[in-house]
């Protein structure tokens, strides 16, 4: 949905001409959602957590907190839930070489597709396989991998997968035409070959120009390489930071963990405690030049690009540019609800807000 008649700089400035702005944010983004999942699982922690910072409402925690009743994202129109999401690695189908090597191959089309990024705000998305982001493929380290595109949508597109492959398989326009790769036009298909190297966190976007418009329509995904001494034992979850541009500013209205704005506050990601929990945390946010990661009460070990089985860090926040990402590790010693969110506040206030629920 374009919707013209707010901005979030104008809304997040705060001064009383942008009050009808807020308002109208107010009634798209579920601002709500927030109070009265804090309401019910926290009680009266919830009001100090819920003090606006803009300062242009006061009153809204309780003007709101019956506001959304029975207005969800719905799940299935969009073809994807982001709590299945968390746990959705995709890991292709395999085949031997002659040369006794394993091929591992995906399928992925790019379309058009209309997703609700919060309730009632559509966007026209640009999708691989239907959903943003795409699919989690993953692997083991050194296998021979192909992955099969087709452009099902009415603008060219390519993958540009980060990892080590000969320029040809980059998935730049401009590179490799000739022999059917570089620009893949709508109706056309070209399969990406090269082997799973290094291990790691990675991802995969389009790479066609204007590049903002293409990565952050939703053409991108994790990729992950497991290394050959596999990680311990751990509830592996996928987070993938980005945003939704609702009215084409070159701004974010909406900001996400996997595409809804706090999803993870109405369904909180049910973990077990003393478990050990592994997020592998990616930033495709557009527009903003930082994103960041911060868990309540607790902290994490931090491996960068997940390059390495040792972390660099033991911290409760991390900050990601776009297009980086590294894995998380962590346990949480008490159950009870523990909010993550991104440190740039106003992130936080447009969506990139959820809990764990420690059972
Ligand atoms: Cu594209």
């Amino acid at each position: 949905m374009s919707n013209p008649k707010f901005s979030r700089r104008k809304l997040l400035a705060g001064s009383a001409a942008a009050a009808p702005a807020l308002a109208a944010l107010h009634e798209v983004v579920p601002h709500q959602g927030l109070h009265r999942a804090l309401g019910g699982h926290q009680g009266s922690e919830a009001a100090a957590a819920t003090t606006d910072g803009h300062g242009v409402h006061t009153t809204h925690g309780t003007a709101h907190a019956t506001f959304a009743d029975g207005r969800q994202v719905d799940h299935r129109a969009n073809g994807f839930n982001p709590t299945e999401m968390l746990r959705d690695f995709d890991y292709g189908t395999t085949r031997r070489l002659a040369s006794g090597r394993t091929l591992r191959e995906w399928e992925l089309v790019a379309t058009e597709k209309e997703i609700e990024v919060a309730p009632g705000v559509k966007y026209e998305s640009w999708a691989y396989n239907g959903r943003v982001p795409g699919p989690t493929l993953r692997c083991p380290g050194a296998e021979a991998l192909r992955i099969h595109f087709a452009n099902g949508s009415a603008h060219p597109h390519t993958i540009h997968f980060h990892g080590l492959h000969p320029a040809r398989m980059d998935g730049m326009p401009g590179i490799g035409e000739g022999i059917g790769g570089g620009q893949i036009e709508p109706g056309e298909r070209f399969t990406y070959e090269f082997d799973a190297e290094p291990f790691g966190l990675h991802l995969y976007h389009c790479h066609v120009s204007p590049l903002a418009s293409h990565i952050s329509r939703g053409l991108y995904g994790a990729f992950i390489v497991d290394p050959k001494q596999a990680r311990p034992d751990a509830d592996e979850l996928l987070m993938v930071m980005n945003g939704f541009d609702t009215n084409f500013d070159r701004s974010n209205e909406v900001y996400a963990v996997n595409s809804i704005g706090f999803h993870y506050v109405n369904e909180p990601v049910r973990v077990k405690r003393d478990e050990l929990v592994r997020i592998y945390l990616v930033n495709i946010l557009e527009f903003d030049p930082l994103n960041s990661f911060h868990v309540h009460a607790n902290f994490f070990h931090y491996y960068p690009t997940g390059t390495s089985l040792e972390p660099t860090e033991f911290t409760d926040t991390v900050i990601q540019g776009q297009g980086q990402r590294g894995i998380l590790e962590l346990r949480f010693p008490y159950t009870g609800m523990y909010m993550f969110h991104a440190h740039v506040s106003e992130f936080a206030e447009l969506g990139w807000t959820g809990f764990f629920e420690v059972v």
